[in-house]
């Protein structure tokens, strides 16, 4: 979609959990202070963009993804001045902001949902998807993205309400006009308080299946995936060109769509730059790889091919006619040196290496707090250990199904979405400087090695190499612009690819494994930026990565 702006695609964009960020005040929470002390860090690194994930007044059953009042600030991160003083500060240091958008449901205890469960014909009844029980039972067998049924039943009206989250997050009803007028309210108010947009939560859920049909059972799974009957459904792009045309577009705004279930073949409707709705997306395929079937709980083993081709197919989709939000890590995914490269004896080499890999990449670069130091997972000793709503009920409902408890705390250790959720590691003091209190999620023990300050001041650390890289992408337009080709395509240890732009060429290549591989020579004299010393002509080291600058005339054919 067209903005006249289109600033963010020469941004990298930094997301900031502001639960885990910083505390101000001690009481081991993060706060919206907190990262306004922090504005000069982000500064430094060089990103020019903040999505913000949720900062509403909520009950926290989603740490915030939960909203009971969308124009209020939540107590514990602080209040709309502090907000609005944000807002300010981070444009000072040319950084602009954009919110998180949560559109597909609220929390149980917002008054719109209060109002509409107190009775039947209630005026805010069809603001959510009530249905009576069917056959003594559920609606439907939809089986809820936390685990166990979607639905819920509501004594007061013998009724029961959609959640295709947790049963605190009742989904709003997308067809009843009234609550997409709502919604375009609330993004009207959040743009004139001066934020530069939205990173859209779950917005493909919005449309669900008006047959609501019985899902197919699979494999003894009492349920099949929901995904065909709520994600990416036919008709979804009425709702979102009306939101488009009442919002987006005339107020130029910068959006980022969460968009699971979009396949690569469909991204047209939704990034097309004429016509479609957004100005990016988030697709999984590349950080679902380890997952089977897209079924919580079996994990697979997979190959360097298929997670290199998941990026590269929207790489190349795309090409004509949109672009991509490029990321590795996010407040729901583990950490990316720990699943993708080696979070021990290789995890300075590692970090570098993935950063080169997916950030050059054509699109707008995501950073998550933390990545930039190379943060890693966490051992969480106990199912206590863990704070994360899916990950308590994921354990719950697979006790119940029997399996070995070990074999769950295995699968978490993978997937809980808490190893992106531990607290920032700022500093060797006291909970790594997150807080001077005792923090609300336990902070990862490596904070003594793995922090900032030792970062700032070791050159030749993760963080300085995420700043060099920030600043080539700046000052090297082929590195945005530059039309992309994978390159060692059927190879599973090196990744690589090749941008194009004018009389450049750029030469991305990494390996990805623990040990050596050789390669043909590229020519050292076009070496650009490395994270190795010696390279060696035709070999690379563990986890080593290059990226050459290549004349359009020189000697080699790289394509
Ligand atoms: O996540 C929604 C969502 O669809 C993800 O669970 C997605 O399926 C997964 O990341 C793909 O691997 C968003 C928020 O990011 C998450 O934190 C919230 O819990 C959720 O919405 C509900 O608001
Ligand atoms: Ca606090």
């Amino acid at each position: 979609m067209n903005n006249k702006n289109t600033d963010w695609k020469e941004s990298v964009i930094y997301q900031i959990y502001p639960r885990s960020f910083q505390d101000s005040n001690g009481d081991g929470v993060g706060d919206l202070k907190g990262i306004i002390s922090r504005l000069p860090y982000l500064e430094e690194l060089g990103v020019n963009m903040i999505w913000l994930c949720p900062v509403y007044d909520s009950p926290n059953d989603d740490n915030g993804y939960d909203i009971r009042d969308y124009f209020s600030i939540m107590k514990e991160f602080g209040t709309i001045e502090h907000m609005l003083e944000l807002i300010n500060e981070a444009k000072k240091r040319n950084i602009s902001i954009i919110m998180d958008l949560v559109a597909n449901h609220t929390s149980d205890e917002h008054p719109w949902f209060l109002e509409s469960r107190s009775k039947k014909d209630s005026d805010k009844r069809n603001w959510y998807i009530w249905k009576p029980e069917k056959n003594g039972k559920e609606p439907t067998n939809w089986e809820s993205i936390f685990g166990g049924s979607a639905w819920e039943y509501d004594k007061a009206t013998k009724e029961y309400y959609l959640h295709a989250f947790s049963k605190k997050q009742p989904d709003l009803n997308w067809e009843n006009p009234e609550v997409r007028e709502a919604i375009y309210f609330i993004m009207n108010w959040w743009l004139d308080k001066g934020i530069a947009g939205f990173r859209l939560d779950a917005i493909t859920f919005l449309k669900k299946n008006q047959q609501y049909p019985e899902l197919v059972t699979i494999e003894n799974r009492p349920y099949s995936p929901a995904s065909n009957v709520w994600l990416n459904q036919p008709g979804i792009m009425e709702f979102l060109q009306e939101m488009k045309e009442r919002v987006l577009k005339p107020r130029g705004v910068v959006t980022v769509a969460e968009a699971p279930g979009v396949p690569v073949n469909m991204v047209k409707e939704y990034l097309d730059e004429e016509n479609g709705v957004f100005n990016m997306i988030f697709q999984f395929d590349h950080t679902e790889v380890d997952i089977k079937d897209m079924n919580r709980g079996q994990l697979r083993q997979w190959k360097l091919t298929e997670f290199k081709d998941a990026l590269s197919q929207w790489q190349m989709e795309t090409e004509d006619f949109g672009w991509m939000a490029l990321f590795l890590e996010n407040h729901d995914s583990v950490r990316s040196v720990s699943k993708y490269g080696n979070d021990k004896e290789y995890r300075i080499e590692a970090s570098k290496m993935l950063a080169s890999y997916y950030m050059l990449m054509r699109g707008t670069p995501f950073i998550y707090q933390g990545q930039e130091i190379g943060m890693t997972n966490c051992v969480f000793n106990n199912i206590d250990e863990y704070k994360d709503v899916d990950s308590h009920n994921l354990y719950r409902i697979e006790c119940l199904n029997g399996k070995n408890k070990s074999e769950i705390m295995n699968y978490l250790s993978k997937r809980g979405r808490d190893h992106g959720r531990t607290p920032m590691q700022w500093d060797k003091s006291h909970m790594a400087g997150f807080t001077s209190g005792s923090p609300w999620i336990k902070v990862n023990p490596n904070y003594e090695t793995i922090n900032v300050e030792q970062a700032l001041i070791d050159e030749n650390s993760i963080l300085n190499y995420y700043k060099k890289l920030i600043k080539l992408r700046k000052e090297n337009k082929a590195l945005i612009y530059g039309s992309y080709k994978d390159i060692f395509k059927t190879s599973n240890e090196i990744g690589g690819y090749v941008r194009s732009y004018e009389k450049e060429k750029w030469v991305v290549i990494c390996n990805f494994t623990d040990h050596e591989v050789n390669i043909t020579e590229i020519g050292e004299e076009y070496l650009v930026l490395s994270n190795y010393k010696n390279n060696e002509k035709t070999n690379l080291k563990a986890y080593e990565s290059r990226i050459y600058k290549v004349p359009v005339n020189a000697r080699r054919n790289l394509t």
